[in-house]
């Protein structure tokens, strides 16, 4: 768990997430989140007719672990399945992934003179919120589905929102209730109130401190300061110890000009540090836990694999030309391909690595007066590509000097938690379901159908291939329009599905239709549908498969009125 990506990784990771972005103004563009256009009826069969026409699940597409050929010897695709499926998530990397959105408040400094980067000489007595109220960020922030918080404790301005032993750098030196006020502290008991998880930023850059540029030196400040977060004293204590749990500490990899090349951060040591004081707290987006997205547009790939290659060595199968060696190791954090078979054969090195994606729900990540939140539209467009598209969501919010977050975006919030509610709070009743070749089909005992309908427990159902199931037939209790399909992989068992398709019987034509189809599923797939066909008989079919899909729950929900892309 200790080695790390390349190096082009993390410097492309710290040139963007620290300077590109902000100062292109990469703030994406809205209006690309998909809605499935269902397409007219070339796509259907008539009931009766062979279901599965026109796709193969043969070693191409389903290739099984340790699969034989006709000699008995495990095949090439069998061998290269199973080495790709047992990659498979720790289990601090399984708990997180069940946190999938979760919110950054940024606030400090910045907040108060109008800065996304400070320069490190600011004047404590800038700092004083007169009016903040961390239970108001709580009750906001959880209005919007989100199940935790993670705050700014020290940017790279190098004020630290604690009394830290190490600096005077600090709240302490400040006006806000007389040099005695905690935010964290005070954040600690509103998150234990509101049933939230705290999470911490601490910026390894940071201007003010006198030792930084100084390898050894830094790195003992820094690992005092994350000893200080990390020792229970902060952080909601849900599981009644008397010590409060930090579920995230979050670390960029942004480091200032001036510092000379031999200056280091030692990022293994704070890793180990964070683990030792909280072992289930995970290392984001410089950590080795969760990678970064590659962007702060709050956009992810339309196949965002959890299995990826550390980009350093050649699989040894694979033979590689000098050019080719040198291909292997530019592997970067934007690629557009992370994890293709195609991809991941030519490396040796794989690692279980899912993706956050960060966004603003303003263009800035500090309180700006002159900017605004994203419209609705954008914020759920954000929000069902990156939680429905097997990413965890981290999206910013920004108190104001007050320390307060904005009503206007205290309303968006509230707003995108009742839409997503709205849309997905009841599942569709289902009578049945069965699994086949789409033609021969076979229904499944009531408690494996129950594991499968129950989206929040890790077993559900692994098709078999022996039996040739790979189409999962769901029938409903009553006649219904589909808004949204929401599918699940068991993560225990790797990331398998590598592309799938959604077909419903219209209840109007009686002829099976194909209304969507997607690659990866992952953590979370969530397909959107406007003008789906009413039916009461949804069809999944596997086409490509690492091995058998092991599915953890497949939950349908009937179209709302409110749901729709205007
Ligand atoms: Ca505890
Ligand atoms: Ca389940």
């Amino acid at each position: 768990m200790n080695k790390r990506l390349t190096v082009a990784v993390a410097a492309i990771a710290l040139i963007c997430l620290c300077t590109t972005c902000f100062f292109a103004g990469c703030n994406g563009d809205e209006g690309d989140y998909n809605y499935y256009e269902v397409p007219d009826a070339d796509n259907v069969y008539a009931e009766g007719e062979e279901f599965a026409k026109g796709w193969s699940n043969g070693n191409n597409g389903y290739a099984l672990a340790g699969e034989t050929d006709a000699e008995g010897n495990v095949t090439k695709d069998g061998a290269e399945a199973q080495r790709l499926i047992d990659v498979t998530p720790s289990p601090r990397q399984l708990d997180f992934m069940e946190m999938e959105y979760y919110t950054f408040v940024h606030f400090g400094m910045n907040t108060f003179t109008g800065n996304e980067w400070g320069t490190g000489d600011e004047n404590p007595k800038k700092f004083n919120p007169k009016k903040l109220d961390t239970d108001q960020w709580c009750e906001a922030v959880k209005a919007s589905g989100s199940k935790g918080i993670m705050i700014t404790a020290k940017h790279h301005d190098g004020f630290c929102l604690w009394p830290s032993e190490y600096t005077d750098h600090d709240i302490a030196a400040s006006p806000y209730k007389d040099g005695n006020g905690d935010i964290l502290a005070e954040l600690t008991e509103s998150c234990e109130k509101y049933g939230l998880e705290m999470g911490i930023y601490l910026s390894p850059w940071d201007m003010h401190e006198e030792s930084y540029g100084d390898t050894e030196k830094y790195n003992e400040f820094y690992m005092n300061q994350l000893r200080e977060l990390l020792d229970g004293r902060y952080g909601p204590d849900f599981d009644g110890d008397g010590k409060g749990e930090i579920f995230c500490v979050w670390m960029d990899g942004a480091k200032g000009e001036e510092t000379s090349k031999e200056f280091y951060y030692k990022m293994d040591e704070w890793e180990e540090l964070i683990h030792e004081l909280q072992p289930g707290c995970i290392a984001a987006n410089m950590g080795s836990e969760v990678r970064w997205v590659g962007n702060e547009a709050g956009v992810s790939r339309e196949s965002e694999w959890n299995v990826v290659s550390r980009g350093d060595t050649a699989n040894q199968n694979w033979q590689t030309s000098e050019d080719q060696q040198e291909e292997l190791t530019s592997v970067n954090a934007t690629a557009e391909d992370l994890g293709s078979r195609e991809l991941l054969v030519k490396y040796q090195d794989l690692v279980w690595y899912p993706a956050e994606v960060d966004v603003s729900i303003r263009k800035g990540w500090f309180y700006h007066w002159d900017q605004g939140p994203k419209s609705l539209e954008h914020l759920l467009q954000i929000y069902y590509k990156a939680v429905g598209g097997n990413s965890s969501l981290l999206l910013n919010v920004t108190p104001d000097k007050k320390g307060l977050i904005p009503d206007k975006d205290v309303e968006r919030l509230k707003e995108m938690g009742e839409a997503i509610n709205a849309s997905m709070s009841e599942p569709m009743a289902v009578e049945s379901i069965s699994v086949g070749d789409g033609t021969t089909m076979t229904a499944l005992d009531a408690a494996t159908t129950a594991n499968l309908l129950d989206e929040s427990t890790y077993d559900g159902y692994t098709l078999s291939k022996e039996n040739n199931e790979y189409v999962i037939e769901i029938k409903l209790d009553e006649p219904g329009q589909l808004g949204r399909i929401d599918l699940r992989e068991d993560q225990r068992s790797s990331q398998r599905v590598e592309e799938f398709e959604v077909w419903v019987l219209n209840s109007e034509t009686g002829k099976w239709q194909l209304i969507g189809d997607s690659t990866i599923i992952g953590n979370r797939r969530i397909l959107m549908f406007e003008n789906a066909p009413t039916t009461d008989t949804v069809r999944i079919t596997i086409k490509q498969s690492r091995s058998n899909p092991v599915l953890r729950s497949i939950s349908l929900y009937e179209k709302v009125t409110t749901d729709t892309q205007e």
